[in-house]
C-alpha cells in the first residue's frame, strides 16, 4: 500500500490535496436516460427486460410474495435475528427523540400561527444487493420512515441469479413492517419508483444508496421534478484527526473498515504525530489487510487514492477538515469534545479511541445514511425529518387583521401589488 504523505502542506495546496474525483457523468447519463424512458413508457415489460439483461434472471413476478418472505425467515439464524433486534431498538430509541410537536405561537393579539409535521405519504427505498446486502440500511431508512408515520413504504432490491432478494434484507424489511417489496435493481428500480409501473406504485421521495447508475438515476428523476431524493450520494468517506493519544492499530482498522465499501472510498488521515507513529499506522494497514482477503481488491484500490496529511497543530487539521466536510470524522485526540466543537462541516463525528465508525454503521442509534462528497456543508444525514414535511397554519381574528393592516398596506404598495392590500381592507370596512 503506497499512501501519499503530505508534510505541512500550505493553505493554497489544500484544495488539490482534498479534492474528490470528478466523475464524467455524461457517459452514465447517456446509459441511464434510455432506461428511465423505457420504464416510463413500457412499465413492467421494461423492468423484466432489464432484469434479464443486468441480473440475468427471467422474472415472472416483480413483487415479493408472502411465501418468499416466509422462506427467508427460515434462513435467518437466531443469532442474526437477535442482533437485528438490538440494532432496531437502539436506532428506534435514538430517532424517537427527533419527534417534537411545536407549540402554537400568538405572534400578536389575534394572530395565532403554528407548524405541523406531516409524513410524506409514499416513500421508496433502494437497497443494493450483491456482495454486501445492506440490511443495516433497511433499518436506517425504515425506522425513521415508520416513526414519521409514512403510510406507504416500498422497497426495491435487485434479485440474485436465482431470482431472490437476499434473505436478510427480506427478513429485516418484514421485521420493520415493510411488506411491499420488489425484485428490481439498478436505474430501472429508481425509474419505476419515480413513474410507477403496473406492479410498482410511484412514490414522492426515494431513499437509499446504490452504484453510480442508481445515483445518476436518482439525480435525473429528481431534476425532472418527479420525486424528491434523500441526499446526493457518493462513495463512503472517512477522515481521522489523530494526536499522540490515538492508537495506530485502531486508526488503521478504521481506515480499512470504510475502504471495504467501495474502490472509490475517500480515505484520509490528518495528524500532528511524528514519523514513527505514521509508519506504525502504515505497517498496521499492511498487516491487517492480510486477514481481509474477501474484499482485498476493493480495499487496495481505495487506498491508492488515500492520503496522510501532517500538520504542526490540530487547529490546522480542523480547518482542513471543515473544507473537506467528510461523511464520517473520527476525532482521535486528547479532549476530543473540545476539538469537535470546532467542526462546522461533517456528517457524523466519532470521539476517542473507542468510537469506531463501524459501531455507528450498525447499532448505536444515529443514522448511517449521511452526506458525502462535501454535501455535509449544507446537508444533514437521514433522520425522521427526512420523512416529514411541515405545514404552517395561520388563524387570524378581525382584531389581529387590524393590528397588521397598516404594515401590509405599506409593504404591498411598495411592491405595487394593490389587490393584496385590498383583500385585507375589504374585511375591515365598516
Ligand atoms: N458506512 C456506510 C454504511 C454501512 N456500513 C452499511 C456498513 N453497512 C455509510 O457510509
Ligand atoms: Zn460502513
Amino acid at each position: 500500500m503506497n499512501i501519499q504523505v503530505y508534510m505541512h502542506p500550505s493553505f493554497n495546496t489544500w484544495k488539490y490535496i482534498i479534492k474528490r474525483p470528478i466523475k464524467d457523468i455524461s457517459i452514465l447519463t447517456d446509459s441511464v436516460t434510455p432506461i428511465i424512458n423505457n420504464v416510463k413508457k413500457y412499465g413492467d415489460l421494461a423492468l423484466k427486460t432489464y432484469t434479464k439483461k443486468y441480473d440475468n434472471f427471467n422474472l415472472k413476478y416483480i413483487q415479493v410474495t408472502e411465501e418468499d418472505i416466509n422462506k427467508a425467515n427460515i434462513k435467518i439464524s437466531n443469532c442474526l435475528k437477535k442482533s437485528i433486534e438490538i440494532a432496531y431498538k437502539n436506532i428506534k430509541f435514538f430517532h424517537q427523540k427527533q419527534i417534537h410537536e411545536e407549540s402554537k405561537i400568538e405572534v400578536l393579539p389575534g394572530i395565532i400561527c403554528w407548524r405541523k409535521s406531516v409524513p410524506i405519504e409514499k416513500v421508496g427505498f433502494y437497497i443494493p444487493g450483491g456482495s454486501a446486502p445492506l440490511l443495516s440500511t433497511v433499518l436506517m431508512l425504515g425506522i425513521p420512515g415508520k416513526l414519521a408515520g409514512c403510510e406507504n413504504i416500498i422497497l426495491c432490491s435487485p434479485p440474485n441469479k436465482n431470482g431472490e432478494i437476499h434473505p436478510s434484507i427480506l427478513y429485516t424489511a418484514k421485521y420493520i413492517g415493510i411488506t411491499q417489496i420488489y425484485k428490481i435493481g439498478g436505474a430501472q428500480a429508481i425509474a419505476a419508483m419515480a413513474y410507477g409501473t403496473e406492479s410498482i406504485p410511484s412514490v414522492y421521495k426515494i431513499f437509499g444508496p446504490g452504484n453510480s447508475y442508481v445515483t445518476i438515476a436518482k439525480q435525473i428523476v429528481s431534476q425532472n421534478g418527479i420525486v424528491a431524493i434523500d441526499i446526493p450520494a457518493g462513495p463512503s468517506e472517512i477522515v481521522i484527526l489523530a494526536d499522540n493519544t490515538a492508537n495506530p492499530e485502531y486508526v488503521a482498522s478504521d481506515l480499512l473498515s470504510q475502504s471495504e465499501h467501495d474502490m472509490e472510498s475517500y480515505i484520509l488521515l490528518v495528524t500532528i504525530n511524528e514519523s514513527w507513529w505514521i509508519e506504525k499506522v502504515k505497517s498496521e494497514l499492511k498487516k491487517q489487510l492480510i486477514n481481509l482477503s474477501y474484499r482485498k481488491n476493493i480495499m487496495k484500490k481505495a487506498f491508492e487514492k488515500s492520503k496522510i496529511i501532517v500538520f504542526d497543530s490540530l487547529e490546522e487539521g480542523i480547518n482542513l477538515i471543515n473544507e473537506i466536510a467528510p461523511e464520517h470524522l473520527i476525532i482521535n485526540c486528547n479532549n476530543a469534545i473540545y476539538w469537535s466543537n470546532k467542526i462546522k462541516n461533517a456528517g457524523s463525528i466519532f470521539l476517542g479511541n473507542y468510537s469506531p465508525i463501524s459501531i455507528g454503521d450498525y447499532a448505536t442509534g444515529p443514522n448511517h445514511v449521511l452526506p458525502t462528497y462535501g454535501y455535509a456543508k449544507s446537508y444533514s444525514g437521514v433522520s425522521v425529518d427526512s420523512f416529514i414535511k411541515k405545514i404552517t397554519f395561520q388563524k387570524i381574528s378581525k382584531k389581529g387583521l387590524r393590528n397588521l393592516s397598516k404594515c401590509v398596506d405599506v409593504l404591498s404598495s411598495e411592491e405595487g401589488l394593490i389587490a393584496h392590500k385590498k383583500s385585507i381592507n375589504i374585511r375591515l370596512k365598516k
